[in-house]
């Protein structure tokens, strides 16, 4: 057993545990000018923080071999997953589907829906596009969970308290154990943040843990998985 320094006490990693790293949203649309964020009247600048310490915990994982599952928020080009309801959020001048400087705001295969080039995902990595907040939400994530055996979640991203929180949610209602790196996920409200990681690990940590990226890499590095890694 290893356990990892975190809040709100120490999170524990079998043997027998298989884990994963999951990457919410670290797309352009969220994270620069001209996309679906900035859209909706945020400054995407604060975003970029995280980005560093994402890398180095993504290259942790690399290093290991450990399985890392990126997301995407994305709708088809003609809209169909998505929900009338959501177009009309937000009443900007441009909303879902508009063309930005980006390409169509939050559309699959848009260059702005792409991930940031720092974070791209590399051959092998699993790829999942989402049309609601949760990464669970008409996805194969499950599927992907449960066909490589994963029981241990570290979730990242954007934002914290909309679809980095949601996945949490979603996953811990699962069975998943999950832990949320503090310093790599982000939100346009650092209050939001906050409030965010707060209600993740309180009454005895009612949806999961938090933790450093160092704090979780320098456990990963101790863990000795007794199942094969994928
Ligand atoms: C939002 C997300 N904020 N990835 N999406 O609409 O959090």
């Amino acid at each position: 057993m290893v356990y990892i320094a975190a809040l709100p006490y120490e999170y524990e990693l079998p043997e027998s545990s298989q884990v994963a790293l999951v990457v919410i949203d670290m797309q352009r649309d969220f994270m620069e000018p001209g996309g679906f964020g900035d859209a909706l009247g945020n400054d995407v600048a604060r975003l970029q923080a995280i980005v560093p310490t994402l890398q180095q915990l993504i290259a942790g994982f690399r290093e290991l071999g450990l399985p890392i599952i990126h997301t995407l928020e994305c709708h088809l080009p003609d809209l169909s997953d998505c929900p009338p309801s959501k177009v009309r959020r937000g009443k900007g001048e441009l909303t879902i589907g508009s063309e930005g400087p980006m390409g169509r705001i939050l559309v699959k295969g848009e260059p702005g829906n792409g991930i940031i080039p720092e974070l791209a995902p590399v051959p092998g990595e699993f790829v999942i596009h989402k049309p609601g907040k949760g990464a669970f939400y008409a996805t194969n994530m499950e599927s992907i969970l449960q066909e490589q055996g994963i029981t241990h979640l570290f979730i990242t991203g954007v934002t914290t308290e909309v679809c980095v929180q949601t996945t949490m949610r979603e996953a811990n209602d699962r069975g998943y154990e999950c832990l949320m790196v503090e310093d790599c996920t982000e939100s346009y409200f650092p209050e939001f943040k906050q409030a965010t990681l707060e209600m993740v690990r309180a009454q005895g940590g009612i949806v999961g843990w938090t933790a450093t990226a160092a704090q979780v890499l320098e456990g990963l590095q101790q863990w000795q998985p007794s199942k094969a890694l994928v």
